[in-house]
């Protein structure tokens, strides 16, 4: 089947994408490199949300925000009353991003829209582009948190009360920052979402293949822990009479990597990516120790077997020593999410008609897709990356072709879906 076989401008999607990269960027004195930083309802990701939504309204969509901050983009088809085919993806960043992650999916969208304006093709079901609020989860410490408001696994409240670490909350930032829109923030089911984006990971380069199809997302739990100890002189304290919190926090990251190098915890991968100790001097011992834990898992059962060995070692550590105590705050937590096979099916016919090689994996990185999928049919695109697909971080870099090649396959997949009963 090759009609509705659509290829974009490439170069336009290029320019799109180092344009928004401009947007919140800085030089990386580590890489020497340009990085971006635009977390979420900053004035930078503000300043992002402005661009696109200007670029969205050139290319003749209808633009709504939600009450969570969400935008999407509709152009309407030639039966108003279909459920449409969305896309979309996030323009939030880390603070050492990319260019890629995330905004690949919602410029790819756009330019599909403007590809069809151009051809004058237009769809029996109405295309709807989305942007979806808070997707990294770095600054208001839960993920995917956008899109897990509009597919209804948490609610508006729970978001807008969330706070960053200067107890700024959500609700306020949106409110400051204009983005507290007057929408509905539960997305009415579409037809069926696809999410084009950057693997993140060297699986398709180390195939010497451009376009995945994704099968799903693994398992994801974020926690937060913190320990306290007590503050004594480096110098004069015995050891015996110390409660370390800082020896207890190297402690979990040692005991993180050991669960993991057993395999007794299947394909468990686990991040401290925060840790820091109070009161952060040289000549104290640390009284606190804050750090997250990020554990991953494609297997459910292995997931909580591992959340519940951390739990345990943590009640070692009060028993090993008086004086320390450990408690914990539940970031995030989401169970694997199987990708629609249907959905896969058109992904894989659109890249085989456009000649494209293509394999299937499952997604390492949490995506807005995972969560749209209780609400409808759900697959992605990946695009390769180089340099080992790094990711979060200013290397992170997917060539102009691989780019236009991943958009073409959405666009070929959009129309398709769009034709659907
Ligand atoms: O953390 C993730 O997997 C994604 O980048 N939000
Ligand atoms: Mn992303
Ligand atoms: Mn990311």
């Amino acid at each position: 089947m090759t009609e509705h076989l659509i290829t974009v401008d490439g170069a336009r999607l290029w320019q799109s994408l180092m344009d928004l990269a401009e947007v919140g960027a800085y030089d990386d004195e580590r890489t020497g490199l340009r990085g971006v930083n635009r977390l979420a309802l900053t004035d930078a990701d503000a300043a992002g949300r402005r661009l696109v939504i200007s670029w969205m309204e050139r290319a003749g969509l209808t633009v709504r925000v939600d009450r969570m901050g969400n935008i999407y983009g509709r152009r309407e088809g030639t039966d108003p009353g279909a459920r449409p085919a969305l896309t979309g993806s996030h323009i939030d960043s880390v603070a050492t991003a990319g260019a890629f992650d995330g905004c690949l999916g919602v410029l790819g969208g756009i330019e599909v829209v403007r590809t069809l304006n151009e051809r004058g093709i237009t769809t029996r079901r109405p295309l709807e582009v989305a942007v979806f609020t808070e997707e990294e989860g770095v600054r208001f410490g839960t993920d995917m948190l956008g899109s897990a408001v509009a597919a209804g696994r948490l609610s508006l409240e729970y978001a807008h009360a969330l706070t960053d670490r200067h107890g700024v909350t959500l609700g306020g930032e949106l409110a400051r920052t204009g983005f507290d829109g007057p929408a509905g923030e539960r997305l009415d089911p579409p037809h069926a979402y696809v999410e084009c984006h950057i693997e993140q990971g060297p699986v398709l380069a180390q195939a010497g293949v451009e376009i995945g199809v994704v099968t799903g997302v693994q398992g994801i739990s974020w926690q937060e822990i913190t320990i306290h100890g007590r503050a004594a002189h480096a110098g004069t304290t015995p050891t015996e009479l110390r409660a370390d919190a800082g020896l207890a926090a190297a402690r979990v990251v040692v005991h993180l990597r050991a669960m993991v190098d057993s395999g007794a915890y299947g394909e468990l991968r686990a991040t401290v990516g925060h840790l820091a100790v109070h009161p952060d001097l040289t000549n104290i011992v640390p009284a606190r120790a804050e750090l997250t834990v990020d554990l991953r898992n494609p297997d459910d059962a292995q997931m909580a077997r591992a959340e519940e060995d951390l739990a345990a070692f943590l009640c070692t550590l009060e028993d090993d020593r008086p004086g320390l105590s450990v408690s914990t705050r539940r970031m995030a937590r989401t169970a694997h999410v199987p990708f629609d096979d249907g959905v896969r099916k058109v992904i894989a016919e659109a890249a085989g008609d456009h000649g494209l090689a293509h394999l299937s994996l499952l997604s390492g990185a949490g995506h807005d897709a995972q969560e749209i999928a209780a609400l409808c049919p759900t697959a992605m695109i990946f695009v390769r990356g180089e340099y080992d697909g790094i990711s979060h971080n200013p290397r992170e870099y997917s060539t102009p072709e691989a780019c236009a090649h991943g958009v073409d396959v959405l666009a070929t997949t959009l129309l398709r879906l769009a034709g659907q009963d």
